[in-house]
């Protein structure tokens, strides 16, 4: 497929992929959501890919799914765009790899949607948060209304839902929506080198961590933890991950995964 809103680049095993359309400021409309879930399946089964960045061009991370295209939609249509939304979004969610949203601008609407669906996101300190739906007669329809109270507690998020209130990064972070504010001109730096903190662990146990914590928080405790116990068990043994990251350790050498 030839992509005309993403841009990915690959690089020791970290991938980026920016959402190129500035000109709407990367509203999400029907070409983005085939793009993206045509790039997710091109990825997802790739065990040399380590890490993935999302980021946006220009001066939006995402403002929101394209109001243009949404206008004229009917309920059924309505409905079936949200929950094309959610299906994307569900599949970043699901990937093997860690996926870290970088916010370089407005995270609005679908965007703080898509933003939320990545496992963690650092943020430009210029970046501004927010659920405008009901400013428009609408509600989150990408999943906003269950990411958003899971990520930043129930009060925060129906403040956030009720309200339409655009917050700034520091407020972002102050909420847990966000987990690191980098100025807007060393964003990619440090996104960059949190990728790499992550791309030289052992790369099954950071798949694995993904998994169980997430399978935990989607399924609940009891769940979680005996996947958890079964996973930590998959990592021992002759030839396995744990057996090198921990004989390195006790030779004080660099593991060699
Ligand atoms: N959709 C379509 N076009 C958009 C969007 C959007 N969400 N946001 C911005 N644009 C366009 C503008 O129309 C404008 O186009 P043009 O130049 O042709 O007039 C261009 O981008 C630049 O935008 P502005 O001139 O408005 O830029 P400003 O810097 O003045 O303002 C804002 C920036 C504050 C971000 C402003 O653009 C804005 O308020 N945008 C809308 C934000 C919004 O309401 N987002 C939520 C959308 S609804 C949603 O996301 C629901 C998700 C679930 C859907 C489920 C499907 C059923």
């Amino acid at each position: 497929m030839d992509y005309t809103i993403l841009k990915p680049t690959f690089e020791d095993g970290v991938v980026v992929v920016t959402i190129s359309r500035p000109q709407a400021l990367n509203a999400l409309n029907t070409r983005f959501f085939e793009e993206m879930d045509h790039f997710i399946a091109s990825i997802a089964n790739d065990g040399s890919i380590r890490v993935l960045l999302i980021t946006g061009e220009g001066k939006a991370f995402v403002a929101g799914a394209d109001i243009a295209e949404m206008v004229n939609k009917n309920p059924e249509e309505g409905s079936a765009f949200g929950q094309l939304g959610q299906h994307t979004f569900n599949s970043i969610e699901q990937l093997p790899f860690p996926v870290i949203g970088v916010i370089n601008g407005f995270a609005l609407g679908g965007g703080l949607e898509l933003a939320m669906a990545c496992d963690f996101r650092i943020a430009s300190s210029k970046a501004k948060f927010g659920q405008p739906e009901v400013n428009l007669g609408l509600i989150p329809g990408y999943a906003g209304t269950q990411r958003l109270p899971r990520l930043a507690g129930l009060a925060n998020a129906l403040y956030l839902l009720t309200t339409a209130e655009m917050i700034g990064a520091e407020e972002a972070l102050r909420m847990g929506l966000v987990q690191k504010v980098s100025e807007p001109e060393q964003l990619m730096e440090e996104a960059m080198r949190i990728a790499k903190l992550i791309a030289v662990k052992g790369p099954q146990a950071v798949r694995k961590v993904k998994a169980v914590t997430r399978l935990g928080m989607r399924s609940g405790f009891e769940v979680g933890s005996a996947e958890e116990a079964k996973q930590f068990g998959s990592l021992f043994g002759k030839g396995s991950e744990g057996e090198e990251g921990m004989n390195a350790f006790l030779e004080k050498r660099t593991p060699n995964w």
